[in-house]
């Protein structure tokens, strides 16, 4: 039996304030990879976050992977390049730096290799990313030796029902006739942020989701496949909690700028989570949310790996809880509030304040 370890989209940097904490990510994937005994470990892509950051922790990078081949004699590491380490490179390569993989897999030296491992019933086809792959069809794949043939590849794929994150994400698509095309059983891939499992005519595909949290939105545990090729192919994933989660919140205010009794916050966050608050509503002046939002930080900055609070959706409009219309509407509102143990019940009856409240600022200040 083989196993491999399949990673992807770590978006290692050297900007500080999260270069130390992309390496945990990579410390931990490394002591993953010699927990589960693998054979092979692959980077899927967008390893490094751009070219100038590859360039600044090549050497980081390869001293963080060589204790593992110290433990595992005959380890096979693959590091394909994915778009982000094209960003900013100026038709520079990979290639001249050692970052002390066993193959470096970019688009300058090749559109494909293939890496044979006969005695291990496998063999990998690398496809390093570029943004167009529409000339597959010329391509002169030599025919398939081992039991399992696997792709490594790093890009969109079409028509598979993969969420997409953003345009980034959208662009560069592979056709899944591409995989089927080069006799691929399992596609290894990046691209994706969020963990995904498919078949597509026959070709298993996976996405690992990137393997820390890398933009406001990637919600949910990051992950690492461990895939073990014996009679058949098995996957299974593994999450990284040295990546912690992005967790976001809107709070909605009161008129006077307090919080809103909700949820207890911090009671599921971790230390490595990335916590995102909203503060929202209508409020009577915002002289009390400075004060607020120094609470919160005091309250929970040193337990969360970051902690950001937003202020962008306050609306502020002096005396608005008098006029005739808001203390109207604040009435009605009122009469219709929910039980607090009916939980979405009562957040929505909050975002029903600020809504109202928002209306009735915009019809007093367009004289109506
Ligand atoms: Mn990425």
């Amino acid at each position: 039996m083989k196993r491999i370890l399949h990673c992807a989209d770590l978006h290692l940097t050297h900007e500080t304030g999260e270069s130390d904490y992309s390496f945990r990510v990579l410390e931990e994937i490394v002591s993953l990879a010699q927990r589960e005994n693998v054979d092979f470990l692959i980077f899927c892509g967008d390893t490094f976050d751009t070219f100038k950051s590859a360039e600044v922790l090549c050497e980081r990078f390869r001293k963080t992977l060589k204790r593992l081949y110290n433990l595992k004699e005959g380890l096979f590491t693959i590091l394909l390049a994915g778009n982000h380490e094209m960003l900013d490179s100026r038709d520079r390569t990979l290639s001249s730096m050692d970052f002390g993989v066993s193959a470096l897999a970019e688009a300058s030296s090749f559109k494909f290799k293939l890496f044979s491992f006969p005695d291990k019933e496998l063999e990998f086809l690398a496809i390093p990313h570029r943004s167009n792959y529409s000339d597959y069809l010329e391509w002169i794949v030599p025919e398939k030796k081992s039991r399992f043939r696997l792709a490594v590849a790093h890009g969109s794929i079409a028509g598979l029902g993969v969420p997409v994150f953003d345009e980034e994400e959208r662009g560069s698509v592979m056709d899944t006739d591409l995989f089927r095309r080069l006799s691929i059983d399992y596609a290894l891939l990046g691209h994706i942020h969020t963990h995904f499992l498919g078949e597509c005519d026959g070709v298993l595909l996976t996405y690992p989701g990137s393997a820390r949290v890398w933009r406001k939105g990637e919600i949910g545990p990051r992950y690492v496949n461990i895939i073990e090729v014996c009679e058949e192919i098995k996957l299974k994933k593994v999450g990284l909690p040295s990546a912690g989660e992005y967790r976001f919140y809107r709070l909605p205010l009161t008129l006077e700028g307090n919080l809103s009794p909700t949820e207890e916050l911090a009671e599921s966050w971790g230390v490595n989570d990335f916590i995102h608050i909203s503060l929202t509503g209508v409020v009577e002046n915002q002289s009390s949310i400075s004060s607020l939002e120094r609470e919160l930080r005091k309250s929970y900055e040193d337990k969360v790996r970051r902690l950001e609070i937003e202020r962008e959706d306050i609306i502020s409009r002096e005396g608005i809880s008098k006029h005739p219309l808001a203390v109207k509407f604040l009435q009605l509102w009122k009469e219709a509030e929910p039980e607090p143990e009916d939980g979405e019940a009562f957040k929505a009856w909050l975002r029903a304040r600020s809504l109202g409240l928002k209306k009735i600022k915009e019809r007093i200040e367009s004289g109506r």
